[in-house]
């Protein structure tokens, strides 16, 4: 199987290996008690509670390698497919130990089950090694790994022969955008995991902010960080008050008190475009037309208990950190509210299962029942689960 087998080259040792490997995976088979009595897992992320514990990491790391490729290759199908797969393992309370395990589960299909038995009988995926050794993989990982990069920039410089940073940068053909100029700029900080302590460090900030602009302001942790992960790439907010309309103008004003602050690096303020009469919305659009800002703030290391997560010998005392803010109105907060806390797969699907089992349209807006050709309101979660007809998923159970 490896490309040194392929490729007919002398292996004898590689091979003993694998020998021993292989004995020790028909072993396990062997013995292994096959999780017979397991409850069926539902198709639908929304259907299942899925933790930040996952037991097979080993699997699911490999699969986002092969969603990450088929996305750099606009393939959709095995894109979603893989992403399906990855999103099934991760809600399992136990460890995939044979493929027979995992007769009973929903969106494993042929390929899948390949790279899983690969990973079980090697320790490891060729198919998924190959990729990360592929030079166009590893340089289209790198640019998107900028702030402000998408596929489709990366995939044009890659094909002018761009292999780094310094290339990119010594290009004088190259107009960089300022979004992407911040995102070189502060490319060692925002690259690097945002912890929890620096998450609620920048909660007291925006709190101070809001509650100084106005008293009835709402502030919420939303994101990965209210699904109880301990790191993250960014923070986000639903920031808004409890007075309708009170909401407009909310984030200027607290974009300008960041500025007066001296905190703030960048900011993309993209204003509101909701308009209630446009719903229900048919096709989902990635981004909802709530007001909503992209930051880069700049966090001291004083604001932080336990101090901030920075690389060793980093003595500068503060590091730039990804913040977004969106600004919903009080009657869209509870949509809003489910919608940014994510995950992104549970969020899918959420809307495939509105669509598919109950004929309704559901986005970060609104829940629209089109047998009934009503919006159903909502002022919690829980009421659109309800509406919904799900059993309530705890926001630390959407990990999905
Ligand atoms: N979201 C969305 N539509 C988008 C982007 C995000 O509905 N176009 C939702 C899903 C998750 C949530 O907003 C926050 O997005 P991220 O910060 O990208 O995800 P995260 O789960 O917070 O992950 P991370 O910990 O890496 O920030
Ligand atoms: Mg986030």
């Amino acid at each position: 199987f490896t490309d040194s087998m392929r490729e007919g080259r002398p292996v004898a040792v590689e091979t003993r290996h694998l020998i021993q490997v292989r004995k020790k995976y028909i072993e396990k088979c062997r013995t292994s008690p096959t999780p017979t009595a397991v409850a069926t897992v539902s198709q639908y992320a929304c259907q299942r509670r899925t933790t930040t514990e996952n037991n097979n990491k080993i699997f699911t790391d490999a699969f986002e390698v092969l969603v990450e490729i088929y996305e750099f290759n606009e393939i959709e199908g095995p894109c979603l497919a893989f992403r399906r797969a990855a999103s099934v393992l991760k809600s399992l309370p136990w460890a995939v130990q044979c493929l027979g395990d995992t007769h009973n589960l929903p969106c494993l299909g042929e390929h899948t089950k390949a790279i899983m038995e690969e990973i079980l009988q090697y320790g490891r995926s060729f198919e998924v090694e190959k990729i990360l050794s592929d030079e166009r993989y590893q340089t289209l990982k790198l640019f998107t790994s900028v702030f402000g990069v998408g596929p489709k920039t990366a995939e044009k410089w890659y094909r002018r022969g761009l292999r780094s940073f310094s290339e990119i940068l010594a290009d004088r053909s190259i107009r960089l955008n300022r979004m992407q100029q911040s995102g070189f700029q502060h490319y060692g900080d925002i690259s690097r995991a945002v912890s929890k302590a620096e998450a609620l460090a920048l909660r007291n900030i925006i709190d101070e902010a809001v509650h100084a602009i106005t008293p009835d302001a709402v502030l919420a942790l939303t994101g990965g960080f209210r699904r109880g992960k301990e790191f993250g790439h960014d923070v986000d907010f639903i920031v808004t008050t409890t007075e309708m309309g009170k909401e407009e103008g909310l984030l200027p004003r607290i974009i300008d008190k960041l500025t007066k602050e001296g905190i703030l690096l960048y900011c993309d303020y993209q204003a509101s475009t909701f308009d209630i009469s446009k719903l229900p919305s048919r096709r989902f659009e990635a981004m909802d037309h709530f007001a909503k800002c992209f930051l880069i703030l700049r966090l001291e290391d004083s604001q932080v208990g336990g101090g901030l997560h920075i690389a060793e010998g980093d003595i500068r005392g503060w590091r730039a950190v990804r913040v977004d803010l969106v600004s919903p109105p009080m009657d869209r907060y509870a949509f809003a509210l489910l919608g940014w806390s994510g995950s992104r797969q549970f969020e899918r699907d959420l809307r495939r299962f509105a669509r598919m089992e109950r004929h309704m349209l559901l986005d970060n807006h609104a829940l629209y029942d089109k047998t009934k050709k009503e919006f159903l309101a909502a002022t919690t979660e829980k009421d659109i689960f309800a509406h919904l007809g799900l059993e309530y998923i705890e926001p630390w159970q959407r990990n999905a």
